[in-house]
């Protein structure tokens, strides 16, 4: 049972977590904040789950965490148009909250891997999923959902990528909600430095991305593109080096060769 009066000591935020909505089970984090009939307009605002009936990954695919043992949860942010016009980056300082939460807590070096990844030992322990509610091609609402798996200690199904968790990296159970607090201390600290200056979260994403200079694929539905991870630019994109030159590459599923 996560144990809300520990994290709440353990949070250190202005805003971000400081409304906090807990549910056993939920469809998914992402969903409930999105939906503006739920009438959640705190920017900062958390949603956490013990358990999704319908997790969600990019495009629609699942995220299957088992109950109590993992953290999914929901960040919204509101009136920002600051922010919301680097939804690229605001996706690279989940990444790296996560990450610098792991090394500062664990000690353990996570991987970033393009675009939304967190691995450990070169398996995925963590995805993000960042999604917009626009109206009138103004963006309205911005969620950001954080599926990192920390307790679990066998994974069953079909996995693009092979799955890991914190508990079977570091050989131990870990505390949900100091490492939640964490994540959530960074987060506001990141995203105060993106607005500032975006080529500090760049740089530091890039210093934890050991798959620039690599032969790589990237999968787009049903299209295959090899060649060599040159680079990220200014809008986060990722510079792939091919025969033909230097293509951008703007979403897709990245793999090693
Ligand atoms: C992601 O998508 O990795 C983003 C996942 C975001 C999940 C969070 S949980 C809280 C919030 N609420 C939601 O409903 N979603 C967010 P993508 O890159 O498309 O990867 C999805 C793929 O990862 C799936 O197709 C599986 O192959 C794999 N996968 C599913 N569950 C996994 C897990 N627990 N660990 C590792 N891989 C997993």
């Amino acid at each position: 049972m996560f144990n809300l009066e520990l994290f709440g000591l353990k949070l250190n935020t202005n805003y971000i977590g400081r409304n906090f909505f807990y549910f056993e089970e939920i469809d998914s984090t992402n969903t409930y904040l999105l939906d503006k009939s739920n009438n959640i307009d705190i920017s900062g605002t958390v949603v956490f789950a013990e358990f999704q009936t319908k997790g969600r990954g990019r495009m629609d695919r699942s995220w299957s965490s088992n109950s109590g043992q993992n953290l999914t949860f929901s960040i919204l942010f509101l009136d920002n148009p600051k922010l919301f016009q680097m939804l690229n980056f605001l996706n690279f300082s989940a990444a790296l909250a996560v990450a610098v939460s792991l090394e500062n807590l664990y000690q353990i070096k996570p991987e970033l891997k393009w675009p939304n990844d967190i691995l450990i030992s070169r398996k995925k322990t963590c995805g993000i999923l960042v999604e917009t509610v626009t109206s009138n091609s103004n963006i309205e609402r911005v969620v950001v959902g954080i599926g990192l798996n920390v307790n679990q200690n066998h994974f069953k199904g079909e996995f693009n990528y092979p799955p890991t968790s914190i508990r079977i990296e570091l050989g131990k159970e870990v505390e949900r909600e100091r490492l939640l607090a964490e994540i959530l201390n960074n987060l506001e600290i990141l995203i105060n430095k993106l607005k500032s200056n975006k080529n500090q979260i760049i740089n530091e994403w890039k210093l934890r991305c050991k798959m620039i200079g690599e032969k790589i694929s990237i999968k787009q539905n049903n299209e295959v593109k090899f060649g060599i991870f040159d680079d990220i630019d200014d809008n986060g994109f990722l510079l792939l080096k091919t025969k033909a030159g230097i293509e951008k590459i703007t979403a897709g599923d990245l793999s090693l060769v």
